[in-house]
């Protein structure tokens, strides 16, 4: 079953999404996701240059070996440009596999594991009535997991505070934003947000708080002490997660459960932090991580020491990544959340979906492949845009994580 034919497809249809389409000998087609945000040309520059041509004529059917081979052919491994790609052929030919044996990807990934699966949305607002006000309606909305963040005192802008109730979307056009940032402020505040939370919404709702890199080990283990009362689900990306045994330092303090892993490439990345306990959830996702195959190593490590995964569902996952990451959830035995943020209506036009919400809890859909599709025409009256994630300096000017 030959590949004969093989695009990139770059649109903007409220975002830039790179999507990779493979065709074989037989006339089926699969899509993988291969977006990369505020960096996306090049992925699509290194799936058409590099690995294109080296997939026209090979067998769809060989999706292990088309993996190592684009992972050590390369010679030059890891990082997120050549793993978004390889991701995408990955993707692909899994969509490609479904379709032939005429079942959902979950079927080939060992069936369910569970009925549906758990998401969470996010809820912002420039202060903590505004967040609370956020909060509720995505309960009004079945939600039963909220990540919830809120603009800070004293600060002028900060990581998460979205554009309307249900968007939150990071990138701009054409030049990078300027954040702010003071530690001192965010950590003195963040705990009466969730103090506020729980008094509002009682106990069993799920409250996950993305720090978004910007703490130290030990600033981090201060806010991960101060949350226990109001018992996270998680605390997320606590600190950058290079130095993993950084991690060691906020363990010994607190009990707040820990995830991790969206700016994550390959296994190497997490496995210090899987294997010492380090973390609880590892956010790893399809796209961003090796495609479905190094996903599922990634989850079957951190299932031997009780990890569980969290994928990174933002809106710069495409539908595609997004229908792939749902098939991956429902069928490994050690999923813990996913991660869901509604795309724009343009967006989900132009890749319609089988995948659906319903009560705080979401489904692949048992179309057969990943049942997500991209209707071209309408995806090339959207063309790319230029645009950057924001950058973030310290309130003396320092450049800090953003
Ligand atoms: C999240 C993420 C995103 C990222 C974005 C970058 O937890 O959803 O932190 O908001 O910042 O996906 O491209
Ligand atoms: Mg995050």
């Amino acid at each position: 079953m030959k590949i004969v034919d093989a695009k990139v497809i770059v649109c903007c249809p409220g975002r830039n999404f790179v999507t990779l389409k493979l065709t074989t000998e037989d006339g089926v087609y699969g899509l993988g996701d291969a977006t990369l945000n505020g960096r996306e040309l090049a992925v699509a520059s290194y799936l058409k240059d590099y690995v294109i041509p080296l997939l026209i004529g090979r067998d769809a059917r060989r999706i292990e070996d088309t993996w190592q081979y684009f992972y050590k052919g390369a010679y030059w491994r890891r990082g997120p440009v050549t793993m978004s790609a390889i991701a995408a052929v990955d993707t692909a030919l899994w969509d490609i596999k479904g379709k032939v044996m005429n079942a959902p990807l979950y079927q080939l990934l060992g069936g369910a594991s569970r009925d549906a699966v758990l998401v969470y949305g996010h809820a912002s607002g420039s202060g903590i009535e505004e967040t609370v006000q956020a909060a509720a309606h995505y309960i009004k909305g079945g939600y039963k997991a909220i990540r919830a963040q809120s603009g800070i005192p004293g600060l002028p802008s900060t990581y998460g505070v979205g554009r309307g109730v249900m968007y939150y979307e990071p990138a701009e056009k054409d030049a990078p934003p300027e954040n702010s940032w003071s530690s001192e402020a965010y950590m003195n505040f963040v705990p009466s947000l969730f103090a506020r939370l729980r008094k509002e919404f009682g106990n069993e709702l799920h409250l996950l708080h993305d720090v978004h890199h910007r703490l130290t080990p030990m600033e981090a283990a201060r806010l991960g002490k101060e949350l226990e009362p109001h018992h996270l689900f998680w605390l997320e990306d606590p600190t950058p997660a290079e130095l993993q045994e950084g991690f060691r330092l906020i363990r010994q303090h607190t009990t707040t459960p820990l995830a991790v892993g969206e700016v994550f490439n390959t296994i190497y990345d997490c496995q210090q932090l899987i294997q010492e306990q380090l973390i609880d959830y590892i956010r790893t996702t399809v796209v961003h991580a090796g495609g479905i195959t190094h996903l599922r190593r990634i989850a079957n490590l951190a299932e031997m020491y009780q990890v569980r995964t969290g994928s990174h569902g933002a809106t710069d996952l495409s539908p595609v990544c997004m229908g792939a990451a749902l098939h991956f959830d429902l069928s490994v035995h050690n999923f813990g959340i996913q991660e869901y943020m509604k795309h724009t209506d343009e967006t989900d036009r132009v890749f319609p979906h089988a995948y659906k919400f319903e009560n705080g809890l979401m489904h692949p859909g048992d179309a057969p492949g990943l049942g997500v599709d991209i209707e071209e025409e309408l995806a090339a009256k959207y063309p790319y845009a230029v645009a950057y994630l924001p950058v973030n300096r310290k309130l003396d000017g320092t450049m800090h994580n953003w």
